[in-house]
């Protein structure tokens, strides 16, 4: 239904009539848009067939640059956006149809498509303002809420092994090397911190739990059989048993030096608005050009 009110928002954006005109120009587009970076610029575009029509927009940005992070000035395992609302004056915007389908490729190819037929080209300088915002998850598995362990609704201040990544952000969240989606086989849509595996049966799940089957040599410290490389979970002296920090008979205690590295997924939500369109087809002079959902992902190591 939202996608549905969109369509229909960004129609009447382009039909309302003023002072007599005649408006015969009806867009329908998604409320999504791609971005390419071209030489040094960044093309936002959006395509449609029945009619064959086009925006684009070309910006003097990267999409690397849109979304550049800097680290946090407090913590330095932490990442904000270097520019969460960057404004790009005088940028060229055009509106076109054509006669034959079209392709993505039409825009900053090497070798253009020939024959598009283009029937009409409005085109105009525009301001361009984006609203940039970034979303880090550690994916593993724990949905954020239940990672806000004190129930204050700020997932910043829980950190149960003290690494400075919180919880949220923290793949392996009780710093004993194993990763949290490892300790959390149960994990299902419908999750229930009652479904947690606890192997000891001591009250604190194992993805909080520091030594898994309690037999006194920390988790973190099972890397008996291979050489330490920060992951207990393929230490394993009894196949029928499994790993050895979940075998209370198997006590090696190697003192570990250094947590594993931590992934964090990343997913930047970059909106765009136009203003100051300027087309003798249309009355109103700002478009909501749309919503592009970009995604990456960044590696770091808590200091042991
Ligand atoms: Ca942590
Ligand atoms: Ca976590
Ligand atoms: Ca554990
Ligand atoms: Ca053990």
């Amino acid at each position: 239904m939202r996608v549905v009110f969109s369509f229909l928002a960004l129609a009447f954006l382009f039909t309302s009539c003023d002072d007599g005109d005649i408006i015969t120009t009806e867009l329908d587009f998604d409320d999504t848009f791609v971005a390419t970076n071209c030489d040094d610029e960044l093309i936002c575009y959006k395509i449609k067939t029945e009619p064959s029509e086009s925006l684009s927009v070309l910006i003097s940005t990267t999409l690397e640059e849109l979304i550049e992070t800097t680290v946090d000035l407090d913590n330095d395992l932490l990442v904000n956006l270097v520019d969460f609302n960057p404004v790009f004056t005088n940028n060229q915007f055009n509106y076109r149809t054509y006669s034959n389908t079209i392709t993505s490729d039409i825009f900053c190819s090497v070798i253009p498509p020939s024959n598009l037929g283009v029937t009409n080209d409005y085109p105009t300088n525009v301001t361009a303002t984006f609203e940039i915002t970034l979303i880090e998850d550690d994916n593993d598995g724990i949905p954020a809420a239940f990672e806000d362990l004190n129930g204050d609704g700020d997932l910043d201040n829980d950190d149960t092994d003290g690494d400075g990544l919180p919880n949220y952000l923290d793949a392996d969240d009780d710093g004993d090397n194993v990763l949290t989606s490892t300790e959390m086989p149960n994990y299902s849509t419908e999750f229930e911190l009652t479904q947690a595996l606890d192997t000891d049966g001591d009250g604190t799940p194992n993805y909080l739990d520091t030594d898994d089957d309690n037999d006194g040599v920390p988790t973190i410290n099972e890397e008996g059989v291979n050489t330490p490389n920060q992951n207990p979970a393929d230490d394993i002296s009894n196949n029928t048993v499994g790993a050895d920090y979940l075998n209370v008979d198997v006590v090696n205690n190697i003192v570990a030096t250094a947590y594993r590295v931590h992934t964090i997924n990343q997913e930047f939500q970059i909106k765009l608005t136009l203003t100051g369109i300027n087309l003798s087809v249309l009355t109103q002079d700002v478009l909501e050009f749309g919503t592009l959902t970009s995604t990456n992902s960044r590696a770091v190591t808590p200091t042991f």
